[in-house]
């Protein structure tokens, strides 16, 4: 275990009055500054560092000392690493999201590296779902503390977006060039590397309650996002109003923090306490490439 009182502190930057910090290291990033990250996601639910350029071997190694590392779902080798590079195209991600809501793994931190990114890039942003819960009105936060939600991929992207048939397999999805880690990279891992495979529950999904503590910080949040398409409420048409109702409370533009990518950032999050989205800007195709890799924080 590392000691956290060894080393100059990093200095720290609040990024919006409510939640998102920027850690700045005294001596670059190294494995001593792990307990201060997980700190400050469990405080502030979002972390950038800067001028911090990753490899895939260098930020596997990170991930796997904060956590376990999400496989791949439904993937043959159970060590087999969900490393996603996003390049120009978007899948979906313009939506405001939680990464793995739809599975029965909701509770993880996403590691985002930069590799590059040209000066006009479109912009990630961010909102906290806590400080949105204690914003709702006590009727209503009320009334979602009794429900849960479903979660699935498909069926949510039917209802909202218009799309027809298993998105994932369709030519939609394979423009964003989502590569995915396979036995070479497998070896990029350190050997005592933990990989867990989250998993999907068919329609109409895995329910989640709307509203339950963050898992880093053990602060009541509200549980939705894009994959949500249905609550448990008994009148149907409540059911699915709900969703875009509190949705839109948690988006609400004073609660929203957006980051404009710089080659070398780093930016980690806890889906159990944000949603992010890319903010579409113009081209599709205008270069950036992130590197995602997905941790259940120990
Ligand atoms: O491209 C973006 O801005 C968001 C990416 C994203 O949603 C993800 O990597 O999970
Ligand atoms: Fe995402």
């Amino acid at each position: 275990m590392i000691n956290i009182e060894q080393g100059l502190p990093p200095s720290k930057q609040q990024l919006h009055p409510d939640f998102g910090v920027e850690v700045t290291p005294a001596d670059g990033l190294t494995h001593a500054l792990i307990p201060w990250i997980k700190e400050s996601l469990a405080l502030s639910a979002v972390v950038l560092i800067r001028d911090t350029p990753l490899t895939t071997r260098m930020q596997l190694a990170l991930a796997s000392s904060m956590g376990a590392i999400l496989g791949q779902t439904g993937a043959v080798s159970s060590r087999r690493p969900a490393v996603r590079i996003e390049r120009g195209a978007s899948s979906f991600t313009e939506h405001w999201h939680a990464d793995q809501s739809w599975s029965d793994q909701p509770d993880v931190v996403s590691f985002l590296a930069c590799c590059s990114a040209d000066q006009n890039s479109d912009p990630t942003q961010f909102a906290d779902t806590s400080v949105a819960y204690r914003r709702l009105d006590r009727a209503l936060r009320l009334e979602i503390g009794q429900l849960e939600a479903f979660h699935h991929v498909e069926i949510s992207r039917q209802i909202r977006h218009g799309v027809e048939g298993p998105t994932s397999r369709r030519g939609l999805l394979a423009r964003v060039r989502q590569r995915l880690v396979g036995e070479a990279r497998r070896a990029l891992l350190p050997p005592d590397a933990r990989i867990i495979t989250p998993h999907a529950t068919p329609p109409p999904g895995v329910r989640h309650p709307m509203v339950a503590s963050s898992s880093a910080s053990n602060v009541r949040s509200v549980r939705l996002g894009d994959h949500a398409w249905r609550t448990t409420a008994s009148d149907p048409g409540r059911a699915t109003d709900l969703i875009d109702i509190v949705n839109e409370h948690i988006v609400a533009a004073d609660n929203v923090w957006t980051h404009h990518w710089r080659p070398g950032d780093i930016v980690l999050y806890d889906n159990s306490r944000v949603l992010h989205r890319r903010l579409l800007t113009g081209e599709l195709n205008v270069g950036r490439v992130l590197r995602r890799v997905l941790v259940r924080l120990d």
